[in-house]
This record gives structure tokens, C-alpha cells and sequence, in this order.
């Protein structure tokens, strides 16, 4: 599902130029592409050199990122295994998009994000569980945001910061997107971080490896860790959700087959879903 750039190809670079095209058959570099036309693009906010983003590799050739390697506090290793880096540029791992650069992405190489899925059984008003009449098994509910960038429904999930740890970060990200704790006084901020970390205690892994993001570039891709947080006590009721930060809604959403959800994040949401043996 994720093999193919699907989100990241033959189409209009979000805020950006369109991509050069690149055909199901080329998008692997293993093979020869010779007419391969990629468009360079770093959107301004990138080139402004952030805090976040690291320093053109091209004309500050002081910068020697260490590449398949924790570097400092930047982990530039990728989920999935050592990745090639031609001329000093890392070559994505899913192969060609069409764009060289880093697009909107500060990192050059892999990005590291990570994302809670965050579940519960759907109730009826008289608080019995709802059990999906075609293939018989209960529903499953995810806590969804609707991104302002895209307008898409997605994951609560973000970029894991420089120093950052992934568990930090599903905590965070959470507690920013769905709780908007960044809009709250310091003492209710600690206190529903405290919340999150009480009721977020048990994850279960569900992905580790390459997003199909639309930011995705030749040089710069998107990976996360996917982590399923399961009501199992009935207790998940207490999150007062509250869009923040980039997420414009969040509401509790029903799970199942026919959802469109931001990048690959369908993908990890069956896997929720399957695991939990819940409907789809
Ligand atoms: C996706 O982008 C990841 O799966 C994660 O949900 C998200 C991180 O980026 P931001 O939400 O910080 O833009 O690839
Ligand atoms: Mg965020
Ligand atoms: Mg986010």
C-alpha cells in the first residue's frame, strides 16, 4: 500500500509547482529512467531555515549531515533499513516523486513523525455496543482530525522533534491536535498531560516505517510509528477534545473500510481495526 507513492506523484505539490511525472513502472530507481524530469522545490518556509529545518545541503556544504545515522539529536536513520544517498542528496526508499528538494519537509532524508490512534467501542444511547449488521463485529471509534492544510481527516499525529522521543511525541501531538493544550494556562496544561500519560500507558505498535505523505520529495520523506491506544477501561470519555494547533475539528469517528483519510493513514487505522477485531 505505501510501495508506490501514490500521494506523492503526477500531482500538484501542495503550494508548489507540479511534479515531473513519473509512471507506475519508474518509480522504483532500480529501474532506468532516462527521460526522468523532477521538478527541484523547497517551499520558502524551508529555505527561511527554521529551527526545525536543516541548512541546504547544496550550498552549505560545511553542513556534513550524517545520513543512515543518529546524528546529534536528529535521528536520520529510516524504519526501513539503509537508505542511498547519490551526490550527497539521500534518495527516498519508496523511490521517484517527481520533485528534488525538500518541498515543505526540513529534513533532508527521513522525517520522523508518530501518531496515536486513539480507540473506543461505539455505544448506542442506551450505552450498548454497536455491532455492524454486515459483518457482524462491533465499531470501532478513532479520535480524527480534520488537517487545516489539506482539509483531509488524518491521525492526531506529528513530527517528532529533534531530541524528542517517539512515546514523547504520540503524547504531545495528541494533547495538542485533539486536547488543544497549547491554548491552556501552564497549571491545566499539566494536568491534562498528566491525563494523557495516565490513559496512554499501554500502546500497541501498529506500523513502523514509510508515510505516503503529499510533502514527500526524491530527497526528503516522511516515516512514522503508528501506536493504537484502546479504551480498555471505559475511561477514554474523559478527553475533553478541542482542536489545536494545525487540526481545524476533531470529533470520534466510526471506523470502517470505505474511510479517506491524509497520506497512508487508512493503512494504520485497519490496522487498529483488525487488531482490535472490530468491524471494517
Ligand atoms: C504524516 O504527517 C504522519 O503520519 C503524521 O501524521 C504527520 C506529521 O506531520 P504534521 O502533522 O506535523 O504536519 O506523514
Ligand atoms: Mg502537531
Ligand atoms: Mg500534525
Amino acid at each position: 500500500q505505501n510501495a508506490n507513492n501514490i500521494r506523492c506523484r503526477n500531482a500538484k505539490y501542495l503550494n508548489g509547482p507540479e511534479r515531473g511525472i513519473v509512471p507506475d513502472d519508474k518509480v522504483s530507481w532500480a529501474v532506468e529512467f532516462k527521460e526522468y524530469k523532477p521538478v527541484e522545490y523547497t517551499d520558502p518556509k524551508v529555505v527561511a531555515n527554521p529551527v526545525w529545518a536543516d541548512s541546504d545541503i547544496k550550498a552549505d556544504k560545511k553542513a556534513a549531515l550524517k545520513f543512515n545515522k543518529v546524528d546529534g539529536k536528529t535521528n536520520r536513520k529510516s524504519h526501513v533499513g539503509e537508505y542511498k544517498v547519490v551526490d550527497g542528496m539521500p534518495l527516498n526508499v519508496s523511490g521517484r516523486t517527481g520533485i528534488t528538494g525538500r518541498g515543505l519537509l526540513g529534513k533532508w532524508g527521513p522525517n520522523h513523525a508518530a501518531d496515536p490512534v486513539v480507540t473506543r467501542w461505539k455505544h448506542n444511547d442506551k450505552g450498548e455496543q454497536v455491532i455492524n449488521p454486515n459483518t457482524k463485529k462491533p465499531i470501532l471509534q478513532f479520535v480524527a482530525i480534520k488537517r487545516k492544510d489539506t482539509g483531509e481527516w488524518a491521525i492526531p499525529g506529528g513530527m517528532v522533534e529533534s531530541g524528542d522521543s517517539v512515546s514523547a511525541t504520540l503524547k504531545k501531538e495528541f494533547g495538542e491536535e485533539a486536547l488543544n493544550t497549547m491554548k491552556m494556562e501552564k497549571k491545566q496544561q499539566a494536568e491534562v498531560s498528566k491525563q494523557v500519560k495516565d490513559l496512554f500507558k499501554k500502546g500497541n505498535v501498529l506500523y513502523k516505517g514509510y508515510v505516503d505523505d503529499p510533502r514527500n520529495t526524491d530527497n526528503a520523506w516522511m516515516e512514522t510509528v503508528a501506536v493504537n491506544y484502546h479504551d480498555h477501561k471505559g475511561t477514554f470519555h474523559k478527553f475533553k477534545l478541542q482542536a489545536g494547533d494545525d487540526a481545524g475539528h476533531v470529533e470520534w469517528v466510526d471506523m470502517d473500510s470505505s474511510l479517506k483519510l491524509y497520506a497512508s493513514h487508512s493503512y494504520f487505522v485497519m490496522g487498529a481495526a483488525k487488531a482490535n477485531d472490530a468491524h471494517w
